[in-house]
């Protein structure tokens, strides 16, 4: 349906969080690959349909990247599934998906279905202590990257930093493991310089809280990585 192959910028929304109409409509509008819809905390159904009729009206492609089963809605482009490689508990990596898949397998429709090998690289983040990680060093985020790529064919693997910026050294170390799997890195992209940083290693960048603590930064970090 969309080439992600060729996708460099996503913008993160996170329905928890207030967005004024206005920064929403030059969101949607800025050029960006796709939007991903997705957060750790309260996200709702109710919050989530919001998200998605609205940016709906434009033609962006739109995410649901899934963090529980209750907010899930048809409509949106793809929905993304993280798989929390990190995580000490075989639960965020493997049990909740398959939970889903039990309850429904039937329904679900794969070719919308795309797998994410995250591995969680801010101790402070929220999600980090939400699916209670064990933090890595980079001999153990290679490890992680070659088993997304070799193990288990993921199409992507995550490297999030949520909230904070990350270590370049470390993107481009990891980046040097990939050929097939996807390297999509997020997180503490305020400004175009950092995206620039960031995207000579990441196929895709991922700016969220940007969006809501200084949107007029946040949207040049498009035509940064676009050109
Ligand atoms: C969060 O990786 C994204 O899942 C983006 O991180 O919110 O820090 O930009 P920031």
């Amino acid at each position: 349906m969309y080439n992600m192959e060729e996708w460099k910028h996503v913008f993160k929304l996170d329905p928890a969080k207030d967005i004024d109409d206005e920064i929403l409509d030059q969101v949607c509008e800025s050029g960006t690959d796709a939007i991903i819809v997705g957060g750790t905390d309260n996200v709702t159904l109710d919050n989530v349909l919001q998200l998605l009729s609205y940016i709906r009206r434009y033609t962006v492609p739109v995410i649901l990247e899934i963090s529980n089963i209750e907010s899930v809605t048809p409509g949106f482009d793809y929905y993304f599934v993280p798989m929390v490689m990190n995580s000490k508990e075989k639960r965020w990596m493997m049990d909740i998906q398959h939970e889903a898949v039990v309850e429904y397998g039937d329904i679900i429709n794969w070719d919308e279905m795309v797998a994410e090998g995250y591995c969680i690289m801010n101790p402070n983040a929220k999600v980090f202590k939400h699916t209670n990680c064990i933090l890595p060093t980079e001999e153990d985020a290679i490890a992680h990257a070659r088993m997304a790529e070799h193990l288990f064919h993921l199409p992507f693997f995550y490297v999030e930093y949520s909230g904070t910026y990350g270590d370049p050294h470390l993107v481009k170390k990891v980046k040097e493991q990939l050929n097939e799997t996807k390297l999509i890195y997020g997180g503490g992209i305020t400004t175009k310089e950092e995206a620039e940083e960031m995207a000579q290693f990441a196929d895709i960048i991922v700016v969220g809280n940007a969006l809501y603590d200084n949107p007029k930064e946040a949207l040049k970090t498009v035509k940064a990585v676009k050109k």
